[in-house]
């Protein structure tokens, strides 16, 4: 995966209107962007299509997927029917539930990210302690792409040697959650960064600020 600048923006906002108006200000920057629960559900699916048609974005869906396999394979499917590029999935459901979501990726000739351990300070109750064991379980499985966080850049470098050079790690807590980007960038490929920018008064600057730090 190329990601330009090595930013995917979380466009977390809560109408289809506000997203492309963001859009419309950071497209020359920007080439991927994640939408999760709070797009989707208010915009609805077609804000994906809405997205790609207007402004050319890979779309990653962040429906941070964690069900049975059978029903992990058709949120999978939908997501890819509605024209996403990659989908989120949590590892902590195991091999069967995440395997289910890497063949339906395959299918369509999409991606899978494996969620590691999160960024949040509450990962630390149940998470962080399975967390190597879930990267484990991705490189077992032959998964490329993993989410880790920035907000931990000890943990986000466990988690680059158990899954090596090759893969390609999103790692989303930079800016309001407290990550660096620079020092993020030493063990990801590409961070995912939120409030930071559309919430901003000027998000073309606040990205235009993140881009020259690195
Ligand atoms: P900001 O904190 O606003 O920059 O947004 C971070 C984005 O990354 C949000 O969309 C979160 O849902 C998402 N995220 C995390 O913050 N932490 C994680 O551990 C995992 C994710 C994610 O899967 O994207």
């Amino acid at each position: 995966m190329k990601v330009k600048n090595n930013i995917i923006l979380a466009l977390d906002v809560m109408n289809g209107i506000e997203a492309l108006d963001i859009c419309e200000k950071l497209t020359p920057q920007l080439d991927t962007i994640k939408i999760g629960y709070p797009l989707a559900l208010a915009g609805g699916l077609e804000i994906i299509q809405t997205l790609k048609e207007n402004f050319g974005y890979k779309i990653i869906c962040d429906f941070k997927v964690a069900d049975i396999p059978a029903t992990n394979e058709k949120i999978c499917q939908e997501t890819f029917n509605k024209g996403a590029d990659g989908i989120i999935c949590h590892g902590f459901v195991g091999s069967d539930s995440v395997g289910a979501c890497k063949e339906v990726s395959e299918d369509y000739g999409c991606e899978i990210f494996l969620l590691t351990e999160m960024s949040h300070p509450g990962a630390k109750k149940f998470l962080q302690s399975n967390a190597d064991e879930i990267a484990k379980m991705g490189v077992d499985m032959g998964i490329k792409n993993y989410v880790a966080p920035a907000t931990r850049t000890n943990r986000l470098k466990d988690i680059r040697e158990i899954v090596g050079d090759d893969a390609y790690i999103i790692s989303p807590g930079v800016g309001k959650q407290g990550g660096e980007i620079k020092e993020t960038l030493k063990y990801a490929n590409s961070v995912i960064i939120g409030r930071s920018i559309y919430q901003s008064d000027d998000p073309r600057k606040a990205l235009e600020d993140f881009i020259k730090k690195i």
